[in-house]
């Protein structure tokens, strides 16, 4: 079994964290995204999609999608659970994931790649007010996750999540670009730190 990851970017990150706090240690590859390697024809081969991460399972099958590589986890090593228990907390969990996947990360990515400089010649068509508007989504999304923390410890009630990481990573990813937490967000800044000082954060 092996991960194909790169240290400095968001959704391998998302992996490395679930494994991280569920005490599993796989050998990993670093991908060179800068240098174009996850579009090499050996690489699309194995993810036609082109994206990190992806999960070589022992097998010899490919799964893309941190989530659904998460879901292989989850699976073959139930505890902690970071998906849920009940049919209640599998779908309030599913339901923050998606919320935050959708309108927190996807608009900061959207953001980056059209409004700053992104990943540079990678990134030949920018749409800039595009890549603004969606800067205007993604702080509406903190905001949104900052009225869901006041009364729950964490994004998806009372337990540490696959929600929180999605959650984590986004945000970081928008500190780096310049998307601070709101100043009226004082639940999504206890939130943050707290889940920041975890273990798992620095994976
Ligand atoms: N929905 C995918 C998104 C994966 C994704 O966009 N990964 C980025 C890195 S954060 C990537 O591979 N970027 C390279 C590219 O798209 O050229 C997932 O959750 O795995």
């Amino acid at each position: 079994m092996k991960l194909y990851d790169n240290a400095a970017f968001t959704s391998p990150r998302r992996v490395r964290i679930f494994l991280a706090e569920k005490g599993i240690d796989i050998p990993r590859e670093e991908v060179d995204v800068l240098a174009g390697e996850h579009r090499s024809s050996e690489y699309l081969a194995m993810n036609p999609d082109g994206t990190i991460p992806l999960l070589e399972l022992d097998n010899g099958e490919y799964i893309s999608e941190t989530v659904a590589i998460s879901r292989f986890f989850e699976h073959s090593c139930p505890q902690p659970p970071l998906m849920g228990n009940s049919a209640e907390e599998k779908a309030r969990i599913e339901m923050w994931q998606r919320r935050i996947e959708n309108r927190l990360t996807n608009s900061v990515a959207t953001y980056f790649h059209h409004a700053t400089e992104g990943l540079g010649e990678r990134d030949r068509y920018r749409n800039p007010e595009w890549g603004q508007k969606n800067r205007i989504v993604a702080i509406e999304a903190m905001k949104q996750l900052d009225s869901q923390l006041e009364g729950n410890e964490f994004v998806a009630g009372d337990s540490y999540s696959i929600a929180d990481i999605t959650a984590l990573c986004a945000i970081d990813f928008a500190r780096a670009v310049d998307i601070p937490i709101p100043d009226d967000c004082p639940q999504l800044e206890r939130w943050y730190q707290q889940v920041s000082q975890r273990e798992s954060a620095a994976a």
